[in-house]
């Protein structure tokens, strides 16, 4: 079987188009090879997830051993809420449009409504997935739904000052801005400033905000989503209302949204300007510089989901996302790579190229009966433009010292069992 995957990767060889070219032959493979068959026995992963030091935060995870369907059951999807959930007036929640547009609007949940109606299906991912020891299942697909944001904006008329729209959650938590013991350490008292430290000091209650260009705003794409997966978005997902930014990072899409307000400068909340935020040591004309980019767009990722065991043989099943997908290869043991199948769902008859763009890919690699003991498997996935995703010591993902955007290829260990 692995000779088989090897001669087609083979066959694919030969730039970006053509692999794209022979995806469609990819699919044309086992139908139904995952999620997976009744009966099919789940071997987990050696490696597990350290424990979770923010239950708070991030009360749920994927647990990528059960992962056995292509949506991601609401109940099932990740949750990161980093001031928890907020009380919200769910009947009466009015949804403002403010700030530099010539027409203000105010509008309930009725009213959106009312409004054309538009649903994706969109692989949401944390930007902090991969990146922390106790974060791995930070990611989830489901179909959401909406009206578009854009018309509305065009609707309120921003004025020609405005240049990013700010999106406010109705969360809010205390956030200390400024923390001086250490400056106070090293010396500033002695520079003419007898304040005791704690006068220096700066915690205030921030509400959760997003920002985003105007042009990127009014991306077509963009949702005020109050619909998961057919139901109403919950209240752990940002119910009534929140924004759905296909191609963006988790933590663009801010939940219990309330205010939608143009400005004339960048906003730097937290959570744009100290939080996920990517900080990168690099050289620029033999000297170090640092720098810091807020988090954005999704970057192309894979991961192995599971192994599964049928009358005695193993079969690698996995996911790909961040960008849309060409191929995925995976490695067992550092060999050579080897080409897995892409799994069609949804049916390719009722999918259309724009609501499959943003959602994950599930790939299949059949092993056979690999010998007994301890075994590692690594995936790596190719976008149609013929990016690959990195490998854990690419300099660009090196030379960044925070955990958000890690998306290096994922590594996962198993053991096959003496005797199958
Ligand atoms: N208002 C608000 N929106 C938010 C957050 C939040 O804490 N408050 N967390 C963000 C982050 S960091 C992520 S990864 C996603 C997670 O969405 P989910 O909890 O529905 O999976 O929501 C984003 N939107
Ligand atoms: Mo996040």
């Amino acid at each position: 079987m692995v000779n088989q995957e090897m001669s087609r990767r083979t066959l694919l060889k030969g730039g970006g188009a053509a692999v794209a070219g022979l995806t469609a032959v990819q699919v044309a493979g086992p139908a139904q090879a995952f999620p997976g068959h009744p009966g099919d026995e789940v071997i987990p992963w050696l490696d597990q997830p350290a424990p979770n030091p923010v239950p708070q935060i991030v009360p749920r995870q994927l647990v990528w051993e059960q992962l056995d369907s292509w949506l991601t059951p609401a109940d099932e999807f990740f949750i990161v809420s980093h001031y928890g959930t907020p009380p919200v007036d769910k009947a009466s929640h009015p949804l403002d449009i403010a700030g530099l547009v010539r027409r203000p609007q105010s509008l309930t949940l009725a009213d959106l409504k009312a409004r054309p109606r538009r649903e994706v299906t969109f692989t949401l991912e944390c930007s902090g997935n991969t990146g922390l020891p106790f974060l791995i299942g930070a990611v989830g697909n489901a179909r959401w739904a909406g009206t578009p944001l854009a018309p509305l904006l065009e609707r309120a008329g921003i004025l020609e000052e405005g240049i990013e729209v700010v999106f406010w959650g109705a969360d809010s938590g205390a956030v200390t801005i400024r923390d001086n013991s250490g400056i106070i350490a090293e010396g500033l008292s002695g520079d003419g400033v007898d304040d005791g430290a704690g006068a220096l000091d700066l915690t205030i209650t921030e509400q959760f905000a997003r920002s985003m260009s105007v042009e990127d705003a009014l991306n077509p794409d963009n949702l005020l989503c109050y619909e998961m997966n057919g139901a109403p978005l919950p209240e752990e997902h940002g119910s009534p209302l929140r924004l759905i930014a296909p191609g963006w990072y988790g933590v663009a899409n801010v939940k219990w949204l309330t205010r939608i307000e143009v400005v004339d400068q960048r906003y730097a909340g937290r959570f744009m300007a100290r939080d996920y935020v990517t900080i990168r040591e690099e050289m620029r004309d033999g000297d170090t510089v640092w720098t810091f980019a807020t988090v954005r767009h999704d970057r192309l990722k894979s991961a192995p989901a599971k192994v599964t065991r049928r009358h005695g043989r193993y079969t690698i099943m996995g996911a790909a996302w961040g960008a849309p997908i060409a191929e995925v290869e995976v490695q067992i043991d550092g060999g050579p790579w080897i080409t897995a199948t892409l799994d069609d769902h949804p049916p390719r008859k009722r999918r259309s190229r724009a609501r499959s763009e943003f959602a994950w890919r599930f790939w299949t690699l059949h092993w056979g009966k690999p010998a007994a003991g301890d075994h590692t498997i690594t995936s790596r996935a190719f976008d149609v433009d013929g990016n690959l995703q990195p490998a854990p010591d690419d300099p660009q993902l090196a030379r960044k010292v925070t955990f958000w955007e890690s998306n290096g290829q994922i590594t996962r260990r198993v053991r096959i069992p003496t005797g199958g």
